[in-house]
């Protein structure tokens, strides 16, 4: 019989289109706290409690200083070898897609040029008047940050819990979720949506997925096939 390894080994030598699903854990490989592990906690408050347009509004210092610890942290941290992994198995598909909820920008440093931030990017900032997008790289960035167009207040370019995401986003992670062969989740807990939900429009499409995760998911009964470790472990050897 043929190890759980070698099955997704020759699936994904054999698919036409695949997508990759990746979560905070491909980054913890990297040396950046997932969310839901206990050293992604800051000043003992929880994701959900920084993470919404109502804490914002309520307390943008607070929120910023919660960026600007982030910032410092992910400015420090290089793609491990699951980020190369991943832009290996882009080079080699014929079609490909990378859905990322990650904000670090470790998937484009690593060399992923097929991907959606679908959360947003933690080096941009968007202002709350105008609108507009800019990069912003500053460590730590001034408090409280303002537009150089119109003056308005800054906020981290990064969708919160009760925004939509971008309608382009979805879309495009929609269609690569229903045209592909095979489908890679790696690294999330499976609790946010809509990311929560793709494993199954992709096993709805017909695809053939695959976890990647130390830990079960919600979703880990539902896949194909389990894959029980680390990210920068397995990925190397899908190669
Ligand atoms: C390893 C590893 C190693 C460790 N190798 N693996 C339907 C039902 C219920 C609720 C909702 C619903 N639809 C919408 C909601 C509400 C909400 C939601 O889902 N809430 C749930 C918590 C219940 N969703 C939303 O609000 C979304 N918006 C939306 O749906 O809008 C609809 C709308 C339409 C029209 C108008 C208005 C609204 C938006 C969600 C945005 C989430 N954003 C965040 C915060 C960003 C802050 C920031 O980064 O600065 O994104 S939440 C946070 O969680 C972050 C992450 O991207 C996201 C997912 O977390 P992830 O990546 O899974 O990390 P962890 O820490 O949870 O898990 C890590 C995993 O790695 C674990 O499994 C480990 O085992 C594993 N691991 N080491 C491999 N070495
Ligand atoms: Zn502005």
């Amino acid at each position: 019989m043929k190890s759980d390894l070698a099955t997704l080994k020759s699936a994904l030598a054999s698919a036409h289109a695949i997508t990759v699903l990746t979560g905070a854990g491909i980054s913890s490989d990297s040396g950046v706290p997932t969310f839901r592990g206990t050293d992604g906690l800051w000043r003992n408050f929880r994701v959900e409690d920084l993470a919404t347009p109502e804490a914002f509004a309520r307390d943008p210092r607070l929120v910023w200083e919660w960026y600007n610890w982030r910032r410092e942290l992910i400015a420090s941290k290089q793609p491990n070898p699951a980020h190369h992994a991943v832009v290996e198995i882009e080079r080699r598909a014929g079609r490909f897609w990378l859905i990322t909820q990650n904000v670090d920008g470790l998937h484009r440093s690593a060399g992923s040029e097929k991907l959606s931030e679908i959360h947003g990017n933690i080096w941009m900032v968007r202002c709350t008047l105008c609108g507009r997008i800019e990069d912003n790289r500053d460590v730590p960035i001034t408090l409280l940050p303002s537009c150089r167009h119109c003056g308005g207040l800054l906020r981290p370019h990064i969708v919160w819990f009760g925004e939509p995401l971008r309608h382009e986003d979805l879309a495009q992670s929609t269609l690569a979720l229903k045209q592909c062969d095979v489908l890679l989740v790696i690294g999330t807990s499976g609790v946010v949506y809509p990311a929560a939900g793709f494993a199954a429009v992709a096993k709805e499409a017909g695809a053939f997925v695959a976890e990647i995760n130390p830990e079960p998911t919600p979703q880990s009964a539902a896949v194909d096939l389990v894959l029980r470790g680390r990210a920068k472990e397995i990925l190397p050897l899908l190669l």
